[in-house]
């Protein structure tokens, strides 16, 4: 049992926490120590191992910008690397900042508790240790905590279960009889590659999505050369961009073109694949219903040319939510995964799962699909999930779960009043999912790491956000979400709306990461405005 008195508490050791412990550690000199729950590196890159896993943000620009040698260094052998070479990067990154030596793994926290007297955090872990520091860093993420739905029956399925969320294994599914609920970001990727060895593949969708194409590519030498030569100048423009990525063909308005020019527009991005179609067609989409329509028929059109069964394809087609309002899944072959016929299309919307029986899933008109396999491709308690699940309580007894029972309360989805010294490295109300995430993590752990910088040279203990700067920024960021078509649609996660019993707020902020990160600049410069030190 550890009982060790530490500087900076980091929890996570996958992009934040490597990152988190080589600025602390090494370049400040604090004393910093970091619990996982995995038995390894890589956060979501390790726990997400289920086949087609893949990044939706090129890899040149996923990934860290910090180290002008690293980024020199590493190759990436497709333009959108797969889980495991983003696995290997971020052991590379481990090795090459020693950062393993920091790092309790296989040991999950179980209470946070912030300790008046001392002004320290106190935090206990299921291995019985407990420690302390005086700040504790959350690089917990924001997708970490998988939704398993509550299907009557699921414990007495006699086959393999399996969530994409926390799958850590090589599994064989060739010639199994498969079944997957969910068709977000992870089913979509995991039913592509299924479809190809499963000898049947139910697919249990209840809101179909707007899926596009990823196009990706093994590395062009001269691209990754080019890259290689500008990549200063290609993250700055990611840092200038409202998702983080060097994009610059945005148009302002779907509207404001012809049809002709609108379609063009709509099959370039297509074309170039990734989110240039979401985030590079025209800045409106997200703003306008009118707008979003244009995008969400182009969409279904080129769903329905590439399924063959109409009726099949009608399933497929979204119609009910605006496009972008879930975040768009990218993809590789996966509307031809139902020209195969072995993959079948089970709407659960108009026939719903009523109960999983040993042998499969039994729908309510009593159908019973026999499976060998179930997966739960069902989502993440996003965004707040991970720091409730700490059990994290402030000030004066005051537990974070009860001062969230109505939605997130934070000042730049960073920090909270009543919660001193404690930080969410892309918490909720911060950019974090629509900001290219090693990206927007890297701004987080420095504006931590000036904020105890600054700290320690005015010899200052605690830093806590006040109420007013908090109310300001919850009012803001509502209001920013209340612009786009976020709040009345989609059951989407961005909204909280995919969790029975969630509150449903805004989880992002939806203001874009220039115009975030010139505010938290301005907070800085301006003596940490909107922040009380002691
Ligand atoms: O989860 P999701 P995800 N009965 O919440 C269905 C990132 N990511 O893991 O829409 C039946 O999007 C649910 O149906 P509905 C990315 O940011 C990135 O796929 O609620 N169905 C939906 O279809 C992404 O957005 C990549 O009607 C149920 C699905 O499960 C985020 O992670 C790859 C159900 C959940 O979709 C989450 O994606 C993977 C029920 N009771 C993930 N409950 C990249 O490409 C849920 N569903 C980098």
């Amino acid at each position: 049992m550890d009982t060790t008195q530490h500087d900076v508490i980091v929890i996570g050791a996958g992009f934040a926490g490597i990152y988190a412990i080589h600025k602390y550690r090494d370049q400040m000199g604090l004393d910093v120590v970091c619990f996982d729950a995995a038995e390894d590196v890589g956060g979501t890159w390790y726990w997400n191992r289920y086949p087609g896993a893949r990044v939706d943000i090129e890899s040149v620009h996923y990934s860290f910008s910090f180290d002008p040698e690293l980024q020199q260094e590493w190759h990436w052998t497709e333009k959108f690397a797969a889980q495991p070479e983003i696995l290997r990067y971020l052991n590379h990154c481990a090795d090459r900042y020693d950062v393993r030596r920091s790092v309790r793994f296989g040991t999950r926290v179980v209470e946070v508790t912030w300790d008046e007297q001392n002004d320290h955090w106190r935090v206990t872990t299921d291995k019985g240790d407990v420690v302390t520091a005086r700040y504790f860093v959350s690089g917990a993420g924001t997708l970490s905590v998988p939704k398993t739905p509550d299907f009557p029956g699921v414990e007495d399925f006699a086959g393999q279960t399996l969530l994409t969320g926390n799958w850590r294994e090589d599994v064989d599914l060739a010639g199994k009889r498969v079944g997957i609920i969910g068709v977000g970001s992870s089913g979509i990727q995991a039913i592509s590659e299924i479809s190809k060895v499963a000898d049947a593949l139910y697919v249990f969708q209840r809101t179909p999505n707007y899926a596009t194409p990823i196009a990706n590519y093994p590395t062009d030498p001269a691209e990754e050369a080019a890259d290689k030569a500008r990549y200063a100048e290609l993250r700055e423009a990611s840092r200038n961009h409202f998702l983080g990525v060097p994009y610059s063909d945005v148009q302002p308005s779907a509207l404001a073109v012809s049809a002709e020019e609108r379609r063009e527009v709509f099959e370039d991005r297509f074309k170039k694949g990734g989110f240039r179609f979401f985030i590079d067609s025209f800045g409106d989409i997200l703003f306008s219903q009118e707008a979003n329509d244009t995008a969400a028929e182009y969409v279904r059109e080129s769903i329905r040319k590439r399924v063959q069964d109409p009726r099949t394809a009608d399933l497929l087609c979204p119609t009910d939510y605006p496009y972008g309002t879930k975040r768009p899944p990218l993809e590789i072959d996966y509307y031809e995964a139902y020209n195969r016929e072995s993959t079948h299309l089970v709407d659960v919307k108009a026939n719903p799962i009523q109960r999983v029986i040993p042998q499969g899933v039994r729908l309510a008109d009593g159908t019973e699909v026999e499976l060998d396999v179930l997966i739960l491709a069902t989502g993440f308690d996003a965004c707040t999930g991970p720091l409730l699940a700490m059990n994290i309580t402030g000030r004066g007894g005051v537990r974070l779960a009860d001062e969230w029972a109505d939605g997130p309360q934070t000042y730049l989805g960073l920090t909270m009043a009543g919660f001193p010294n404690l930080f969410a490295i892309t918490g909720p109300q911060s950019p974090s999912v629509l900001y290219n995430m090693p990206l927007a993590i890297e701004d987080h752990v420095d504006f931590i790491g000036d904020s105890i910088q600054y700290m320690r040279e005015r010899g200052l203990t605690v830093m806590e956000a006040t109420a007013q700067a908090q109310d300001q920024w919850v009012y803001e960021t509502n209001a920013l979400a209340d612009m786009t078509l976020l709040p009345d649609s989609a059951s989407t996660w961005y909204m909280g709306a995919n969790i029975p019993g969630k509150p449903r707020r805004v989880l992002v902020y939806v203001g874009g990461a220039p115009r975030y990160r010139s505010i938290c600049d301005n907070v800085q410069r301006n003596d940490y405005r909107g922040f009380a030190f002691a």
